[in-house]
């Protein structure tokens, strides 16, 4: 019968280890990727960028039993060698990365793009895209084949979003890099992903001005005719994380209730 047909498989992510970077707090896309993936099985490693933000992601990482939760400023290269240091002694190996990883100063997300400072662009291109090289790079001797890496990116890398400006240039660069890692990465059975989410209400988004218009806006145009939230990148990612997409790699994957294809 039916159980025949359909004996009960495994969670998704059942003994695999995975490790978060991006946590700022409960409403962090990293966090809604980090329960959806405990919740199919995984053991995480989280990090946490300064003191501030230790106290938000210590106790969320505790509460799916993290057994690594260290600092992680993506632009230290003694602090990623301590980390993978740290993951190495602990599990030996490592089978998924999330990088869910952004900044650019405050002015360069208002006005005009051709504002921009060298000094700007060197920042934003640096923490919002060139981490995901340093993370892959570091990772790479702990990754065995069938693991996987995982960013996220946004729909103005490819389109012009007033304000986001310096952002998109970064998530443009960012983009590509997936696709680089992917051919460096690949013959090793390694896949590495993004997902491009729909905007949500987080702590990073939470600066800008205009997001709640934008938000009415994208629900109003999108077709399934609301905004998304973490757990819709979290099932996605459970399944970009899974065996379930061993065949997909180098892709932008749209968790945005479908508003990147509409015209009008
Ligand atoms: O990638 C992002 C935002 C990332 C971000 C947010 C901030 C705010 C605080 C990067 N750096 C900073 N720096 C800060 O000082 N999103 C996809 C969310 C977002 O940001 C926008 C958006 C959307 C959507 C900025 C302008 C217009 C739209």
């Amino acid at each position: 019968m039916s159980e025949e047909a359909h004996p009960s498989t495994p969670p998704l992510l059942a003994g695999k280890r995975g490790l978060v970077v991006g946590v700022a707090n409960q409403r962090s896309i990293a966090w809604g990727v980090a329960s959806n993936a405990a919740a199919a099985g995984a053991e995480l490693a989280f990090t946490f960028q300064g003191d501030a933000l230790e106290k938000r992601v210590r106790p969320l990482a505790e509460s799916v039993d993290a057994p690594i939760i260290e600092p992680l400023d993506v632009t230290d290269d003694e602090q990623m060698a301590q980390l993978f240091q740290k993951i190495q002694e602990t599990w030996g190996g490592l089978d998924f990365v999330v990088h869910s990883v952004a900044f650019a100063d405050r002015d360069d997300l208002k006005g005009r793009t051709i504002d921009t400072s060298r000094d700007g662009f060197h920042k934003a291109l640096e923490i919002s895209a060139y981490s995901l090289i340093s993370l892959a790079r570091a990772a790479e001797p702990l990754l065995a084949p069938g693991a996987s890496l995982l960013t996220m990116t946004y729909l103005g890398s490819i389109q012009a979003v007033p304000n986001y400006n310096v952002m998109g240039i970064a998530k443009a660069a960012l983009e590509a890099s997936v696709r680089y890692l992917a051919l460096d990465l690949g013959p090793n059975g390694i896949r590495v992903n993004a997902i491009s989410a729909g905007p949500v209400k987080t702590l990073a988004a939470s600066g800008v001005g205009g997001l709640r218009g934008m938000l009415g806006t994208a629900a109003e145009r999108a077709p399934l005719k609301r905004n998304i939230d973490t757990d819709d990148v979290g099932r996605a990612a459970t399944y970009l994380l899974s065996e379930y997409a061993s065949g997909v790699t180098g892709e932008i994957h749209y968790v945005d209730a479908g508003l990147n294809i509409t015209a009008w």
